[in-house]
């Protein structure tokens, strides 16, 4: 698959004074960060993919509670991107943050084999306060929107 979706660039255009064509951009999925989960050590047995900023809070949705064994965490736009796995649902618990892009090929050795319940992925940086205002929220956010904005908001509390 490729990840370049540039069309080919038409040189030797000259150059003119003229307003440019207003081009319509086609609506595309956010693709970053990616992120695979597998049931197995390896990257083996069952495989879920995910992309873009994205919560999820409870694995069981996707018949992986309590049984993520491996994963690859990649963004092709940034070296920050943020992937937490959470030993709960919505997101509470024991914590694996892990900060750019990485395979791990047994969670074993992160003490987190089999413990993931949720997860929270982002194309961007998020601090350990960040992700404690997270845990601390009274109201488990339904999507990614909702947690980002209740990030801002904790930020914006604390630069105060
Ligand atoms: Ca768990």
């Amino acid at each position: 698959m490729s990840l370049s979706k540039k069309p080919a660039v038409k040189k030797a255009a000259p150059k003119k004074s003229v307003a440019p064509k207003k081009v319509s951009k086609p609506v595309v999925k956010q693709a970053n960060p990616a992120l695979s989960l597998f049931s197995d050590t390896d990257f083996g047995g069952t495989r879920q993919r995910f992309r873009g900023n994205l919560g999820v809070r409870n694995l069981g949705v996707v018949g992986l509670d309590n049984d993520v064994e491996s994963l690859q965490f990649a963004s092709a736009t940034t070296a920050n991107a943020t992937l937490v796995l959470f030993a709960d649902r919505n997101y509470q618990g024991r914590t694996l943050i892990i900060r750019g892009n990485r395979n791990i090929s047994d969670l074993a050795d992160q003490n987190f084999e089999n413990t993931a319940s949720s997860f929270i992925m982002a194309n961007t940086n998020l601090s350990n306060q960040d992700i404690t205002d997270i845990q601390n929220a009274r109201e488990v956010p339904n999507n990614y929107g909702e947690i980002l904005a209740l990030i801002r908001k904790a930020r914006a509390k604390r630069a105060k």
